[in-house]
């Protein structure tokens, strides 16, 4: 090939061209089509996604999928057939191992090699397949294909924490990031945003200064996966940029009750393009159909270590399941005024929201996440977002956060998947046909064809060729830029960081800035400074005097004055989680059951739950079946493996009568010394019942329930404590109240 293109070899290959019909020769001027594009990669056979068993039963490539690989005889990597790999060769059963044992070297080399590096930022995640169908109400202000009426597009969906490392647990509070793929005719666009709509900060010079603040210290590195220390509060009371973020984080969304049950928002206004080239300003949100919910923080906590994967585990069982989550993609949209400001607030600062009551959430298609990764590594370790990857008609603002992000997430992936080609990786490959002229690399895949990867040429007939507007080509909108002095430093406008914090606090309903309270509270009790607590409280004062003097009451400090004006803003009703009732898919009903008690209602109640689209867990003192005379219940979580956090709501179903001991009889009788001679409720029983009261959540039950209740130190008469007559009776009320999600009441600032 290295001497093709001599003037000897050129002329002699012009000879072999003439020779092949239909390959344009390579003077050719009047070549009017590109050459044939190669379409999307095709998958390597061993990393043919066998389909996930489907939630909805058709198990297509079931059996493949329940294989670590497919075929009958194990091979090494090369294909040779294998005999043993449970044994090293050795020069003899006790004699030393052999160098030449191409199979031990393979395997332990390749073992040595598995992990890669963890991203920087969102390195815990979960992920998921899914479809998003355009409902076509962006068409007139969007031109890109995937947003026309009924398009279906194949979509990935990464939810992920921000601080936390691969391993961290999930219920952490933090930000919660939520990446979209969007595998489009036109190429892959990826909405990589958060489930809060703003920022720390306005620059991405800064974003290394934040992270470094936010990740464990140094030194111990320690703590793992918190903002709870004094490097994070630190930083964000120095920047006060970041109030707005961090009350964010501070209030319950920083803690998910489930990733189906969160906000997603593109955070950075936007540009969309329509096909006559006029633009509108827009800032995207996800809208979850199940809608806003959140843990509260003890039970937050109580989880990470009972079960430090809930959200993992939460969306894999959903989808399993057929529960398949659902988000509404939406939009505000916005003249494309050269100020970029609506009402007053500026859009190229990523620490606004616009409330939508100014400017309302229109939805625009509909996104379903309805499979589960086949391979966690493959899939969701291995997908790279990138908010550069954009589609014709939707555009950049000079947001200068996104501007960095721009630049950043393509340069991570090279460190990350070692090198330029991470876009041949399956999860990665785009859906629209390829022609690149990017070549070779450390993992490059294509076996390229043709001898000119340089643009113009003459030798592969001109190809390939560039579109236009009117062929599909990406062309970045014209925006006039004024004239300008080159600085550093931001616009006036991103002065002002208080009155945006000042709305969300006055949004909140009382519970909820209960919990704000709380968490700011709980997170600078934690730090060691002292100037660092004043400095915050100082900040809170700023935003409220109720907030600030209920955080400088619990830290044992003053609370300071303002040390300017309160902002003088309305409040936004949209940006509180309480207040309405949403669908019960997927909730977790803990069923409290016993040998002893009425197993036929036990029975009963499973099935209702089950019809309602809930969840039904049976725990009972002992695993296996509960079985008495009619068809065997199967336990699903015993005494000792259950816990609060698990149920949404916790039922006592077929109380055992009077005179009988109720939950905790078995155990006695099964002489476990521990609770030897014990008459009364299992002792984690009653802690399950008082958490789940303490955290706000329905509870209910019928016949002797009352006693247990009692035990548990749960007032039956106090609001959400469903005591019913029946199992039927008892489960409408608990659905009832957990429509709401919570039992407000139950905290001492009510909704
Ligand atoms: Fe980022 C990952 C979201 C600002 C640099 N970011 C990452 C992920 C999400 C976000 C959801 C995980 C993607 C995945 O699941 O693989 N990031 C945001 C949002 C931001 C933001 C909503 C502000 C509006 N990020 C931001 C800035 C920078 C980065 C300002 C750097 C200047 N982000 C990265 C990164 C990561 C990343 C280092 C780590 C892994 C990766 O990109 O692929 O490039």
């Amino acid at each position: 090939m290295a001497g093709k293109n001599s003037g000897k070899a050129a002329a002699k290959q012009a000879d072999v061209d003439e020779a092949i019909p239909g390959k344009p020769t390579p003077q050719a001027p009047t070549v009017e089509e590109p050459t044939e594009v190669r379409g999307p990669l095709p998958p390597k056979p061993d990393q043919d996604a066998p389909q996930t068993v489907s939630p909805t039963g058709q198990a297509t490539g079931a059996e493949r999928a329940a294989m670590a690989q497919g075929g009958s005889f194990l091979t090494t990597a090369q294909g040779n057939r294998l005999h043993d790999t449970n044994h090293s060769l050795k020069a003899g059963p006790r004699g030393p191992v052999l160098l030449q044992d191409h199979h031990l070297r393979e395997k332990i080399t390749h073992f040595d090699h598995e992990r890669i590096p963890e991203r920087v930022v969102h390195a815990r995640g979960a992920a998921a397949h899914g479809v998003f169908r355009a409902y076509g109400t962006a068409a007139k202000i969007a031109k890109a294909a995937f947003l026309a009426a009924d398009v279906e597009t194949p979509v990935f969906v990464r939810f992920s924490t921000v601080l936390g490392s691969r391993g961290s647990a999930d219920t952490v509070r933090d930000t919660r990031g939520f990446a979209t793929k969007f595998y489009t005719t036109e190429g892959t666009f990826d909405l990589v945003g958060n489930n809060i709509p703003v920022f720390f900060i306005q620059d991405a010079i800064k974003f290394p200064d934040v992270i470094h603040a936010g990740k464990p210290h140094p030194d111990r590195e320690i703590p793992q996966a918190q903002s709870a220390h004094d490097t994070f509060w630190d930083f964000v009371t120095l920047h006060t940029e970041a109030t707005h973020h961090t009350l964010w984080n501070m209030s319950d969304r920083g803690i998910p009750r489930s990733f189906r049950m969160m906000e997603g928002f593109g955070v950075h206004t936007f540009r969309l393009v329509n096909a006559e080239g006029g633009t509108t300003l827009v800032k995207f949100h996800w809208k979850p159909r199940l809608g806003v919910h959140s843990l509260v923080w003890e039970e937050a906590q109580i989880t990470n270590g009972m079960d430090p994967d809930f959200h993992r585990r939460d969306l894999a069982d959903a989808i399993e399941a057929g529960a398949f989550p659902q988000w509404e993609l939406a939009v505000q949209t916005f003249p494309d005024n050269p100020e970029q400001t609506f009402e007053g607030i500026d859009l190229l600062d990523p620490t606004n929201i616009v409330p939508e009551e100014l400017a309302p959430v229109q939805p625009i298609g509909l996104l379903t996440l309805n499979a589960n990764p086949t391979n966690f590594f493959a899939e969701t370790e291995q997908v790279a977002f990138h908010p550069g990857h954009l589609v014709p008609g939707i555009d950049v603002t000079d947001d200068p956060l996104l501007a960095g992000r721009l630049f950043s997430y393509l340069d991570t992936q090279i460190t990350r998947l070692a090198g330029p080609n991470f876009a041949q990786i399956p999860v990665n490959r785009t859906h629209a046909p390829v022609n690149d002229m990017l070549r070779d690399g450390f993992h490059q895949d294509a076996v390229h064809t043709g001898v000119a990867p340089y643009r113009p040429n003459s030798l592969d007939g001109g190809c390939p060729f560039l579109a236009g507007a009117d062929t599909g080509a990406y062309i970045e909108v014209p925006v006039e830029l004024p004239a300008a002095k080159k600085v550093r430093e931001a616009p006036a406008s991103f002065d002002d960081h208080f009155s945006q914090p000042r709305r969300f606090w006055l949004s909140m309903s009382p519970v909820e800035r209960e919990h704000i309270i709380g968490a700011y509270t709980f997170e600078l009790n934690k730090c060691y400074e002292q100037a660092i607590k004043e400095r915050a409280l100082q900040v809170l004062a700023n935003i409220d005097p109720e907030l600030c003097e209920g955080v400088a009451a619990g830290l044992g400090l003053p609370a300071p004055e303002a040390d300017r004006p309160l902002a003088s803003v309305d409040p936004s009703p949209a940006l509180s989680q309480i207040g309405r009732s949403w669908p019960l898919e997927g909730r977790m009903i803990g069923i409290v059951a016993d040998d002893n008690g009425d197993l036929d209602a036990v029975r009963d109640l499973r099935r209702r739950v089950l019809e309602a689209g809930m969840v039904p867990l049976v725990i009972a003192p002992a695993g296996g079946k509960l079985d008495q005379n009619g068809e065997p219940i199967t336990v699903q979580r015993t005494f000792a493996t259950a816990r609060s956090i698990e149920f949404d709501a916790v039922i006592l179903a077929g109380t055992p009568g009077p005179g009988k001991d109720a939950y905790g009889a078995r155990d006695a009788k099964a002489g476990d010394p521990a609770v030897a001679g014990r008459t009364e409720t299992d002792p984690r029983v009653l802690l399950m019942l008082s958490e789940a009261y303490r955290h706000g959540k329905p509870l209910g039950g019928w016949a002797g329930a009352e006693e247990v209740f009692h035990a548990a130190g749960v007032p039956t008469a106090a609001p959400g404590v469903a005591l019913g007559s029946d199992g039927p009776g008892t489960l409408n009320q608990v659905t009832q109240l957990l429509g709401k999600h919570r039992v407000w009441e139950r905290f001492s600032a009510h909704a």
